[in-house]
């Protein structure tokens, strides 16, 4: 008979034989090639998963033989029973591994009976026998250990007992049969990933990993699960969280599922998917939920909360900017679609998800309100960094058209050296400074641009609106290192930019106003610390003819006990303006690399300046007084 077709009441079971797995291996396990091969590992481990998750094994060990051809799976469940099934005369280990099981497996537990195995078919430990050329199944249970071989899914020898045991277990040792696979390496690589992975998916359990053919042993155990998987993807992308806890959701009824995600400061957007722990690369219904639950809650709180920014549009891609995050459901039935099997396809669970995380995130949101603010900052930075994306490489595409070669900026002196390592930018407000720094500066190493018109308040602005303030424009034409998302520091002109502007109230607004412009466009050349601002004195101190410049009231005083004289009266004043200053002085106090004084602009944390850009450009300008000074606090005092 070549085939066996039992129909038994009690345990709804079609019992069939295993000829038809090795006459069309491919219908089982998708094909007999690499993927094929390793399918057999999986078919195996989840079944001992299945065991796990149901609550009756925490320990999976999965040895790689030496051969590399040979695998063991064991694990510390029930064991699978022994006993003579009623109907069929023959141990239930015998059944379950010669026989294929249309109805699923024989767990009567009561326990949630989800078959983890997402493999293309779920059928089990009967299709690896079929294809192994050898098996041996040893199980530990009722007080013994048991054992039975076979080769090629039959049996070679009625089961055995070996004798009295402790504790209750499975293990099952297969060896691929070659007239099947014409390849039979397993890949130890591929094998320890979808261990880690299952490590993580399934918390709690702890899964050994013996790798005889590169002498490797590894225990992957993670109670935190999905949130320390989250944690580790972070580190190994480098991607810092804006916030300090993940949104973490589980939920157990309908379907079960489990989810943490990050904003992060990344540009990526990375969601890691499992459905019953096998990977979904390609996505699927249960991702496309939860990407629409995540908007839905994020622009439901930013409506209600009127946090709606004013100039941009959110949009989809601006509330899943840097999102990284894992997401792993369980789903009876899975439906996998695409040529590589792995995007989950059964409608029913996009609803699901997209249900479950909209409140849950939302009511996080509202409970947590300053991580709440911090995203929503971080979302509103995206949308604006997007736009300016856009309008630069439109504003760049039209100036390459126009003329190929950097025309720069007819007010620009220049520097003559063309080493970028030794030459600098100042940008000097007002003519009459602009005037006294090009005659005192070191012409081979410095260049000055002056600005003169006013300068834009760029904040709230799209990035071409603010091109067309002409100040801006020749900065960035100077600068030569592009504006947005195209601004390289390693395309720059010179090696640094200096802000040069008078000590007075006037002066720290346009310092404020051209800063809050770089940190917005052209952040890359903070963070390369190539932006400076030139400390001008503070006092001006004059002893009979003589004329001494102070930087600070330490200097002052020195300058006050150096050169005072019996007769003459000291008169101090503060500093007016670098206009008042000769060419020479201003040489002496501000430009000399040797004497001068100059402090590097530095971000401590993007989000924080973000914010307190926000808040005080377009408001109170001695709050912006305040800004400007806290930052130079901030940054670093260097000697260049
Ligand atoms: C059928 C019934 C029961 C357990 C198992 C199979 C079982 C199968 C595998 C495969 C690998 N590890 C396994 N562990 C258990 C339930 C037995 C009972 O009710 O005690």
């Amino acid at each position: 008979m070549s085939r066996m077709s039992t129909y038994n009441a009690s345990s709804i079971q079609v019992l069939e034989g295993l000829e038809p797995v090795r006459k069309r291996p491919g219908m089982y396990i998708g094909g007999t090639g690499s993927a094929g091969l390793h399918h057999l590992v999986w078919e195996i481990f989840d079944n001992s998963v299945d065991e796990a998750m149901n609550g009756h094994a925490d320990q999976i060990e999965v040895i790689l033989h030496k051969d590399g051809t040979s695998v063991t799976v064991s694990d510390n469940g029930r064991g699978i029973p022994v006993d003579k099934h009623p109907t069929h005369k023959k141990p239930a280990v015998e059944i379950i591994l010669c026989t294929l099981h249309a109805g699923g497996k024989f767990d009567n537990s009561g326990q949630g009976n989800y078959k983890t195995s997402g493999g293309l078919h779920g059928v089990g430990a009967s299709v690896v026998n079929a294809l192994s050329k050898k098996l041996v199944v040893t199980v530990k249970r009722d007080g013994y250990e048991w054992q039975m071989e076979f080769k090629q899914g039959k049996p070679v020898s009625p089961l055995k007992k070996l004798g009295p045991s402790r504790g209750t277990g499975t293990t099952i040792f297969f060896h691929p049969d070659p007239q099947i696979f014409p390849r039979t390496e397993f890949n130890p690589q591929t094998i320890r990933e979808r261990l880690e992975v299952a490590s993580y998916i399934h918390k709690g359990l702890k899964v050994t990993w013996v790798d005889e053919v590169n002498n490797k042993k590894e225990v992957f155990h993670h109670e935190d699960g999905i949130v320390a998987f989250l944690k580790q993807i972070l580190t190994e992308k480098n991607a810092k969280p804006v916030h300090d806890q993940p949104f973490i959701f589980s939920k157990e009824n309908g379907i079960r599922m489990e989810m943490c995600f990050s904003w992060t400061e990344s540009t990526e957007e990375l969601l890691k998917s499992y459905v019953n722990g096998i990977p979904t690369g390609n996505g699927g219904t249960h991702e496309n939920g939860l990407r629409a639950g995540v908007l839905k809650a994020i622009r439901n709180y930013i409506e209600t909360h009127e946090l709606t920014p004013r100039g941009v549009t959110l949009q989809a891609e601006d509330i899943r900017e840097g999102v990284i995050g894992v997401l792993s459901v369980f789903v009876e039935d899975p439906q996998f679609q695409g040529q590589t099997k792995d995007r989950l396809n059964n409608t029913e669970v996009q609803s699901m998800v997209d249900g479950a995380v909209r409140p849950a995130l939302e009511q996080w949101l509202n409970s947590n309100r300053s991580v709440a603010e911090t995203i929503v900052n971080r979302i509103i930075i995206a949308a604006r960094a997007r736009e300016a994306s856009r309008a630069a490489s439109a504003n760049i595409s039209r100036k390459t058209a126009t003329n190929g070669r950097l025309n720069l900026p007819g007010k620009l002196a220049d520097c003559s050296s063309s080493h970028r390592e030794e030459s600098e930018l100042f940008i000097v407000e007002g003519d009459s400074a602009g005037g006294s720094a090009k005659q005192g500066r070191d012409r081979d190493k410095q260049a000055i641009l002056p600005l003169r018109g006013k300068v834009l308040n760029t904040e709230g602005s799209s990035l071409s609106k603010i091109l067309e303030n002409k100040e801006i424009a020749d900065l960035v034409t100077a600068l030569g290192c592009g504006v947005g998302p195209e601004c390289d520091p390693d395309k720059m002109r010179y090696q640094r930019v200096i802000l040069l502007a008078d000590a007075d109230s006037d002066g720290h607004h346009i310092t404020t106003l051209l800063l809050t412009f770089i940190f917005r466009h052209m952040r890359p050349l903070i963070e390369a610390g190539r932006v400076y601002l030139a400390l001008p004195p503070l006092y001006r101190v004059d002893i009979g003819k003589e004329t001494y410049w102070a930087a600070d009231d330490a200097d002052k005083e020195r300058i006050l006990k150096q050169h005072a004289r019996g007769n003459v009266r000291p008169e101090i004043t503060r500093f007016k303006g670098l206009g008042e200053m000769m060419p020479k002085v201003l040489w002496e106090t501000t430009l000399n690399p040797r004497t001068r004084r100059l402090l590097r602009v530095e971000i401590s944390d993007p989000l924080a300046s973000d914010r307190v850009i926000n808040e005080l450009m377009g408001k109170d300008p001695s709050a912006r007084f305040r800004f400007i000074m806290e930052r130079a606090e901030e940054a670093e005092e260097l000697d260049v």
